[in-house]
């Protein structure tokens, strides 16, 4: 059928006049996607050193002179329109900076500015919102800075209630709290799982965003509100083959940006970083094959029209981008659907244009819509232009293997689980950049596996090597032994419905106790709140640190009260509770703080949580317990003085399960020790 399919169309492309071929083209596009590797075409790529005169060149400074030009302008002509012209940025009123604490104690020094764009009278404006790492008052560093557009305003990047919400139409969303196209209060935080700011301060890096929409609102008719006009370019009528679209103006907005951040005395500008992710992973890309005052690009799930080769038909197709987001691309681009063996360029000439600049280009293995396996060999094919340098590119023609990141001055991974970016993602974005730009070693990384838990359908799955502490289904009666008591004993928590629930009492302190002791661990967790007593309970991790178990549907903001909460150190970064009476989950990535012999901790510990498919912890660290209930002062026996001994000269401790005086249920309780075979 789908053989059937391409010989159809390659005859129609060139036997059918235009609108009947669109009428044919619109038909298909009810054909489902193609997810069989067999079924992709052969093709041969465009040369990617190939000059003006199609010889591909042999030398640096002839790919720099002639071939590189010549491909740029093909990608404009072809792709992504002419690459618009810079302006003069202005900051509109003053920069707002302010020194902050954020998350785990870690000290910060907040920036946000509004640039006008140009000097029209109609020019756009955006905001920019920074984060940089604390630098001492004598420190004449420079630091590296990762600059990111997003996709629902700054405010939605960080739980900071400081950022300025945004005003800019957005298109509704429920997950963003978006109404009537505004972010509300409840927006804030909702998209942080993206922009993992302590941790990247935690490395040295600065942390830049700003909304996409400020500059072109992501609709089809987005064009008579972008900045376009101010730039002269006409926003409606019949736009020539190659007029800009939304990622050209998006790419222009970035490049703003960075004219406005190499000005501040905090930040290298030999060292900015352009990141993003799916559209705007397109957008980083020819944002950094626009300008090459980028010094390292990162591509993340950009899929088709960024970083996968268009003559590939797996996932999304230059047809179904260009029919679904018009205004993305030049008009040219979408008459080259059903027919993308013509184009007389593809993307791994977009990642060539990054050359000799390092590259990032990541994927995720369930993200098959973005076609990893097409990012991959756009990577290879791109390699010779590194080559020229003397640089080696990927390095290798292997597909690698999930979660292990590849290559040399060009890297790509395929991370475990679906469409997003996560910390996992900008952790190997920061390795990559301190070795190719810094030129230093990176933290040692713990060699843990990538954390990404999946949590539908309930009860999952425990995984291989996992001690199951409360199985999925509890007998009643069952004596359950992967426990003890507060005081070392049998435990008086009996079952209720096929779940272990709390044996609640009036002090709060009928805790279970995990026999199996653990140090950096994944903790898993199935339970449901009763509306008694706010649903009160908790996963006490070693008796020190508790992941809040709280009836706190609906609650907006969350606090460090609700669940999702590390108790008195960090609030969800959004709420994603459920009601009483519904099974929800925790995935919680444990890592242990380290102690010295006498038990003060010398590393602080860290912790990222998973609540009902939403992250709501992002490498949260601690440092010394704070809270005055812990079972080592609130209900303490003799066994516990030992157990607690035992956690600070081994920094190994049990789980608890609390009693706050609610009777949550559990089941499918495990964990699994990360340091331990
Ligand atoms: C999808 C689109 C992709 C990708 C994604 C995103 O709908 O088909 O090309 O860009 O949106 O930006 O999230």
């Amino acid at each position: 059928m789908l053989a059937y399919h391409r010989t159809f169309f390659r005859l129609a492309c060139y036997a059918i006049p235009a609108f009947l071929l669109a009428a044919t083209m619109t038909n298909t596009r009810a054909v489902e996607p193609n997810y069989d590797e067999s079924a992709v075409r052969q093709f041969a790529l465009p040369a990617v050193l190939a000059g003006p005169d199609g010889v591909p060149v042999t030398t640096a400074e002839a790919w720099k002179n002639t071939a590189r030009p010549h491909q740029f302008g093909l990608l404009e002509k072809f792709v992504y329109g002419r690459r618009l012209p810079s302006v003069p940025v202005t900051v509109v009123g003053q920069v707002d900076r302010a020194a902050v604490t954020l998350a785990g104690d870690v000290a910060a020094l907040r920036l946000q500015a509004t640039l006008q764009l140009g000097d029209a009278a109609n020019a756009p404006t955006t905001d920019v919102l920074l984060y940089l790492p604390k630098l001492l008052p004598e420190s004449k560093d420079r630091v590296p800075v990762f600059l990111t557009l997003n996709f629902r305003g700054n405010h939605a990047e960080h739980a900071d209630p400081e950022i300025k919400l945004s005003t800019a139409w957005m298109p509704d969303d429920k997950a963003a709290a978006i109404v009537n196209n505004r972010a509300t209060e409840a927006s804030r935080g909702t998209t942080a799982q993206r922009f993992p700011v302590e941790s990247m301060l935690a490395r040295g890096y600065g942390m830049a965003t700003a909304y996409c929409g400020d500059v072109f609102p992501d609709r089809a008719d987005g064009r008579a509100a972008s900045g376009l006009q101010s730039l002269g370019r006409p926003v409606e009528g019949t736009l020539a083959s190659d007029e800009t679209g939304a990622i050209g103006v998006w790419a222009w907005q970035v490049s703003r940006i960075l004219d406005w951040l190499v000005t501040l005395p905090e930040v290298d500008p030999q060292q900015v970083i352009v990141v993003g992710h799916s559209r705007l992973g397109k957008t980083a890309l020819w944002a950094g094959a626009s300008d090459e005052r980028f010094a390292l690009v990162v591509s993340n799930n950009s899929g088709c029209g960024g970083a996968a080769l268009s003559r590939r038909n797996f996932g999304e197709t230059v047809d179904v981008i260009t029919s679904r987001f018009p205004h993305w691309f030049c008009p040219a681009l979408a008459t080259y659907a059903q027919r993308e063996t013509d184009l007389p360029c593809d993307q791994h000439t977009l990642l060539a244009m990054i050359a000799p600049r390092p590259l990032y280009v990541a994927s995720a293995v369930d993200d098959r819509w973005a076609d990893p396996r097409g990012e991959f060999l756009a990577a290879v094919a791109a390699a010779p232009a590194w080559k020229l340098f003397g640089l080696t590119g990927l390095g290798t023609t292997e597909y690698p293997a999930i979660d292990k990141p590849i290559g040399a001055t060009v890297a790509y991974h395929v991370r475990t689980g679906g469409h997003e970016m996560l910390a996992y993602d900008w952790q190997r974005f920061a390795d990559f950049a301190d070795r190719t730009l810094r030129h230093q070693a990176s933290p040692p990384a713990n060699g843990y596996p990538a954390f990404h838990p999946v949590q539908k359908p309930l009860p999952i799955k425990p995984p291989p090597g996992a001690v199951v502490l409360v199985p999925d289904r509890v007998e009643k009666n069952a004596a359950l032994a992967t426990f003890t008591s507060m005081a070392g004993g049998p435990i008086d928590w009996q079952a209720d419905d096929g779940a272990l629930a709390v044996h609640a009492t009036e002090k709060n302190a009928n805790h279970i106790v995990s026999k199996q002791l653990f140090r950096d661990a994944d903790i898993h967790a199935e339970f449901v709140t009763s509306p008694e007593a706010k649903g009160n309970s908790g996963l006490y991790i070693h008796g020190h640190y508790e992941m809040q178990i709280y009836d706190s549907f609906g609650v907006q903001p969350p606090t460090d009260q609700d669940a999702g909460s590390l108790y008195r150190f960090g609030k969800p970064i959004v709420n994603a509770s459920l009601s009483t009476g519904q099974w929800q989950v925790y995935d919680i990535r444990f890592i242990a703080p380290r102690r010295d012999a006498a038990g003060k901790i010398v590393k602080p510990g860290s912790v990222t949580a998973w609540l009902n498919g939403r992250l709501v912890q992002n490498e949260l660290t601690f440092t010394e317990p704070r809270s005055p209930y812990t079972p080592y002062k609130h209900g303490v026996t003799d066994f516990l003085k030992g157990v607690e001994k035992h956690l600070l000269t081994t920094d190994e401790g049990p789980l608890f399960l609390q009693d706050h005086g609610s009777p949550a249920r559990f089941r499918n309780v495990w964990i699994k020790r990360l340091d331990t075979p």
